[in-house]
């Protein structure tokens, strides 16, 4: 998915083309300040420019408190390798987000639809997160079509939590003796929590809820009692677990969105050679530059702004 960037083609924007393909062939190439003289004061501004194009799809996980935005956060960086920001993280926050996932719980909300409407239609993925809250998956895949349908935009359950499964040794010995005890997961998860407050079983148990919660405790004893290969090694569990996740998913509708965000960074670069030559740093350069590339239009560099804000629709 890092790849992804210069993977896939990039979306058509006015000017020349041959010509506009050539700054963006140049940032791609990480070669932009080879474009003006070696003494040229506009070699620093390219360089920051063109590292500024080159960075890692950037993904910010947004959605109403408690919706698992930090979990989706680190299932996105731990699954896909994408850089993500959960809400507060991040030195720069959303200032640098190339891509926006909503996190719904259920069907949408006030709150969802007003965020939903605040963000950049063009770079936003919907997903209804905590699928395996549900009960079964078909339930959760019901809940996210009807999400579909109210939103007009594909809504993709995950479980965001079984995507960054990673039960350890103990969880596993754990799972295997009640799987050998004839233990299913009580359709109450509460009643799981068996054993005196504070008891290693209360806690173990506890601990499993806590990391893979009813439906994953549910699946990793339906494997082990069928004697799955799945379920051979901890290891091979919390793949498993992570495949049922539906965190993979994503990879479609994110790498549908790159050639936009490739398209929004080719409208940043312009708009700093605006700024370069309107500050007569390297006027003629900068200005040859934005004529190969043919010139930013007032209403894209103005996007630009907005999109730092985060507000562009
Ligand atoms: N069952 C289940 N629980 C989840 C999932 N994702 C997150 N949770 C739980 O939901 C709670 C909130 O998760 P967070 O990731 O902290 O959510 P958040 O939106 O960052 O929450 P706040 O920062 O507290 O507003 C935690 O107890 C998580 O373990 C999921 O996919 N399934
Ligand atoms: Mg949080």
């Amino acid at each position: 998915m890092r790849d992804a960037l210069t993977a896939l083609g990039g979306h058509p924007t006015p000017g020349d083309p041959s010509a506009r393909g050539k700054l963006s062939a140049a940032a791609e190439a990480g070669s932009l300040a080879e474009l003006v003289e070696p003494s040229s004061p506009l070699v620093p501004v390219l360089t920051a420019a063109g590292r500024r194009f080159l960075r890692p799809l950037h993904v910010a996980v947004v959605g109403r408190p408690g919706a698992g935005r930090d979990t989706m956060a680190r299932a996105l960086r731990e699954r896909l390798s994408l850089i993500s920001i959960g809400p507060g993280e991040g030195e720069r926050g959303t200032a640098d987000a190339d891509l926006w996932l909503l996190v719904l719980t259920g069907p949408p909300r006030r709150a969802d639809h007003e965020l939903l409407t605040s963000l950049p239609s063009d770079r936003v993925v919907v997903v209804l997160g905590k699928a395996d809250t549900f009960g079964e998956w078909d339930a959760a895949a019901e809940v996210a079509a009807t999400c579909s349908d109210r939103l007009g935009t594909r809504v993709y359950p995950v479980s965001q939590l079984l995507a960054c499964a990673d039960l350890d040794e103990g969880d596993f010995a754990a799972l295997r003796a009640l799987a050998s005890a004839g233990a299913e997961m009580p359709s109450m998860a509460g009643r799981f929590l068996s054993g005196r407050p504070g008891s290693d079983e209360r806690v173990m148990r506890q601990g499993l809820l806590r990391r893979v919660d009813a439906y994953g405790i549910d699946t990793a004893l339906a494997l082990i009692a069928a004697g799955s290969p799945a379920a051979e090694s901890v290891d091979m569990l919390n793949r498993a677990l992570r495949d049922a996740s539906g965190i993979t998913d994503l990879t479609e509708p994110i790498g549908a969105r790159v050639g936009r965000v490739r398209h929004w960074r080719e409208v940043e670069l312009r708009a700093v050679l605006e700024d370069a030559a309107a500050a007569g740093v390297d006027r003629e350069g900068a200005e040859r530059l934005l004529g190969t590339a043919g010139a930013v239009s007032g209403l894209q560099a103005g996007a630009v702004s907005g999109l730092q804000a985060g507000a562009v629709s």
